[in-house]
């Protein structure tokens, strides 16, 4: 099938939806993707077999769709998912494309000259594992087997990580936690003694008011919450979203609370104060599950929003109108705790904040609050024991970041360059669907890092950056085409999803598994692989769970029953409920953040706010994109193409700038963007900041279609503020201006 064809066809189909089989969708305007109900065109698909969607991380089951002659179709949710409901969002419709795409990796490449350099040549499988597997036993030998990392976010990753496990590392990260939302889970562990994880166990559907601080849930397009929120709309719920950006949320909301950003933290204070000082808390719960009361309620006196409102712009009428109105609806209500949280360096306290918000309120373990999620358990596989490391990530931190509770990419991206009090850096990094020079902040430092390694392995399905900085190329397949790990995240009803191939492979391009076997034999860690195929292995653990591959290519997904009737546990205040925290209790006062010298109730700290002509970068989702994943995908590029620049109308008058009019971007350091990029004036956007959709901007001409389209907000953060409790890196303290006119090559950087 011809590339134009099935953009067509795509394009087609979801015109057909607009005709009236897409649910009502108040939330979001679709562009000319849509959410399609599942088996809506009868007898227009010939065969289907089951996938869950790669093309963000909410993972939705689905069903990949083959027309008569057997090739790829289209692709559809599974009505029994409880991610989609059935239903795909523009992006997981578009996965297509990624199938599709010439532009793909094709296979293995090796480097023949110097990094960055993107000259390589073609080479075999086994060449390439050959080739690794010296490197890393060079490295092993010379440094430890810890010295090798895995950076990985997808659904391969977990081979990868038995591989590197096996091997003796236990240095495996994501840009998904220090970069995303590790904050968050560390101030509501300091607060609850649990996390939140994914997908988010707010139960928006019941919620009579949910409140969304700088989470733009809509163009923030994960799909059941998204349905969730339309849900709760049409049920009448009061939405609150505070965003110096008038998002689509906010277009929907009851109040919407335009603030001056990096000031969340005082209108978070100002609202404890309401609900504490005007008796609107829950008393019965604070008083029977809560820590630290009275601390907190000194603690805030002088939080009034008459205080908030010279820092935040948000008057303090709207402050307490705001605080009643949440209050009115307790216990149903969600302080949405976000989830790419990493803004100005002080994210896990404000966090911690809008955790004790929640506590007050006495939402947590209460319906339409958060609720209590539950988790199919798949067994593992049988291997030997993987040897002790001697030494980990923290080694290369000591006494910092004590509150991590997982791997930090930053960090190991900074223990990679050398360092005079550091006995042993990095040497080898294996990264898996990431794409690192445009994840993690301070492009020029990753780079740097990058040129300190004896190997760097990139497995991908893209030409994305990341690949030209690669020693060794491995391309896999899409997630069209293979089989993966058994998806189970958490959820109402535990379930697992199955993905199954619905193609041959193209090219030369493999699954994970198959590489992740292969390695290990190279490394001699075979037995850490023992089934022959995937299907195997994936059979023997469905089977253990009461299942089959044979069944679960019927059905795609299974749930099961929760073990315990528990989904609210709070609900009906029992009196022996205890917290995973030290006292037993929801920590107002976190006893854990004050061993570890941390400030044990969360204050407000004044962030740098733009110097004169310059304007401070946001940036966020669009909903036909993921990231830098999809910029080059043929089906999304024809939804969206370039992200613009957001500018308030009286800035736009002050620099004359028109609509459309293309400029580039200089930070406060001086680095000025590769690509320009086009205005767009709207009252959207404060005048104190710009906004830009993140995943643009490619720098890869291999990408034919993303290569200098729009403007990378990852080239422009040179400025990080990084979070003393946990590593994540703050994101959000850097400010732009513009350049009207073309600079000299190169830039003034
Ligand atoms: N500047 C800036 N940085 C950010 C963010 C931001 O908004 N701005 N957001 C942060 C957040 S919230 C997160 S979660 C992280 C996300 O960071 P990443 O997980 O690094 O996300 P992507 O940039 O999309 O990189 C995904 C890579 O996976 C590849 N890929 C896609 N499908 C497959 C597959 O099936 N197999 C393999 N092997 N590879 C595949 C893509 O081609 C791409 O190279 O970034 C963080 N960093
Ligand atoms: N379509 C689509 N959906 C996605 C993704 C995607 O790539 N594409 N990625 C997924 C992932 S991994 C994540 S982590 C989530 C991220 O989704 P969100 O958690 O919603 O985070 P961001 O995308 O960073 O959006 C940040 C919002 O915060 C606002 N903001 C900026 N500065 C401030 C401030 O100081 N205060 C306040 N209150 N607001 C501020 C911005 O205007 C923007 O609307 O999205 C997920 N969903
Ligand atoms: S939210 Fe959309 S892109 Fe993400 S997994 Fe679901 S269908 Fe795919
Ligand atoms: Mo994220």
């Amino acid at each position: 099938m011809s590339k134009n064809f099935s953009r067509r066809e795509f394009i087609k189909i979801a015109g057909i939806g607009l005709g009236g089989l897409v649910a009502a969708t108040p939330l979001i305007t679709w562009a000319k993707g849509e959410v399609l109900a599942a088996d809506t065109i009868p007898g227009m698909f010939a065969k289907r077999i089951p996938t869950y969607c790669e093309v963000c991380f909410w993972k939705c089951a689905g069903w990949t769709h083959l027309n008569e002659k057997g090739e790829i179709w289209k692709i559809t949710g599974n009505n029994d998912d409880l991610h989609s409901n059935g239903r795909f969002c523009p992006r997981g419709t578009g996965g297509v494309g990624m199938y599709y795409d010439e532009d793909r990796l094709k296979t293995p490449l090796i480097r023949t000259e110097e990094r960055g350099n993107q000259v390589f040549r073609e080479a075999s499988w086994d060449e390439a594992f050959t080739y690794i597997a010296d490197k890393m036993k060079a490295i092993a030998e010379e440094h430890g087997p810890e010295c090798v990392a895995l950076f990985t976010h997808g659904s391969g990753g977990s081979y990868f990580t038995r591989m590197l496990k096996a091997f003796g590392s236990p240095n495996i990260a994501a840009p998904s936690y220090a970069q995303c939302r590790g904050p968050r889970e560390v101030g509501f562990i300091g607060t609850f003694g649990e996390g939140i994880g994914s997908p988010e166990k707010t139960d928006i559907r019941d919620t009579r008011c949910l409140v969304l601080i700088g989470s733009h849930i809509g163009e923030n397009m994960h799909n059941g919450h998204v349905q969730e929120m339309s849900e709760a709309i049409d049920k009448g719920a009061t939405i609150i979203t505070v965003d110096p950006r008038f998002s689509t949320a906010a277009s929907k909301s009851d109040h919407w609370l335009p603030i001056k950003p990096a000031t969340d933290m005082a209108l978070l204070l100002a609202w404890m104060h309401v609900l504490i000082y005007e008796d609107l808390y829950d008393k019965i719960y604070v008083e029977k599950y809560a820590f630290g009361f009275d601390e907190l309620k000194a603690h805030i006196k002088n939080f009034t929003p008459e205080w908030a409102y010279g820092i935040t712009t948000i008057k303090p009428k709207v402050i307490r109108e705001t605080a009643r109105a949440m209050a009115n609806a307790a216990p149903s209500v969600i302080i949405h705790p976000g989830r790419h949280v990493t803004w100005y360096g002080d994210d896990t306290q404000r966090l911690r904040a809008v955790a004790m918000l929640n506590a007050l309120l006495g939402s947590w373990g209460r319906r339409g609050g958060f609720y209590n999620p539950e988790k199919a358990k798949v067994p593992s596989i049988k291997t030997p024991p993987n040897p002790k490391p001697s030494k980990t990530w923290r080694d290369a931190f000591p006494g910092q970041y004590k509150l991590a509770g997982l791997a930090l990419a930053s960090g190991i991206c900074d223990a990679t360059i050398p360092a005079a009090d550091r006995d042993c850096s990095f040497k080898g990094w294996i990264v898996n669907g990431t794409n690192l020079p445009f994840t993690l902040p301070d492009m020029k430092k990753t780079l740097e890092a990058i040129q300190n390694l004896d190997l760097l392995v990139a497995v991908d399905t893209m030409p994305m950056e990341i690949t030209g900085w690669a020693d060794v190329v491995l391309p896999e397949c899409t997630y069209l085409e293979r089989y993966d790990s058994i998806r189970a995240s958490q959820h109402r009803k535990p379930a697992i999803a199955l993905r199954a191939p619905a193609a041959e492979t193209r090219w030369n391009s493999k699954p994970a598994w198959w590489m992740a076997k292969e390695l290990s034999n190279k490394l001699g860690l075979g037995a850490y692989f023992p089934f022959a195929t995937q299907e195997e292995e994936l059979d023997w653990q469905l089977k253990k769970m009461g299942s089959s591959l044979e069944e679960m290519k019927k059905i795609g997904v299974k749930t099961y029953e929760r073990s315990y009737d528990d989904l609210y546990p709070l609900e009906n205040l029992p009196d022996d409920y205890e917290f995973n925290t030290n006292t037993g209790k929801i920590e107002l006062y976190a006893t854990a953040f004050e061993e570890e010298g941390f400030d044990p109730l969360p204050k407000y700290t004044a962030h740098e706010q733009p110097p004169e002509g310059f304007y401070r970068l946001i940036y966020g989702r669009a909903p036909m994109h993921t990231f830098s994943r999809t910029a080059n995908n043929p089906n999304l590029t024809d939804l969206m193409d370039e992200n613009t620049v957001w500018v308030n109308p009286k800035i736009a008058k002050e620099w004359d700038l028109k609509n459309k009019q293309e400029v580039w971007l200089e930070n406060q350091d001086g680095q000025v963007s590769s690509n320009s990029i086009k205005v767009r004036i709207t009252e959207r956007i404060r005048h104190d900041s710009v906004y830009i959709v993140h995943g643009f901007g490619h720098t890869d001409k291999r990408m034919t279609r993303a290569y200098k389209r729009g403007v990378s907000d990852s080239e422009l953060i040179t400025r990080v503020h990084v979070d003393p409790l946990m590593g994540g890196t703050g994101m959000r303290g850097n400010f732009v201006t513009f350049l009207t006119e073309e600079p000299a090559a190169g830039g003034k950087s």
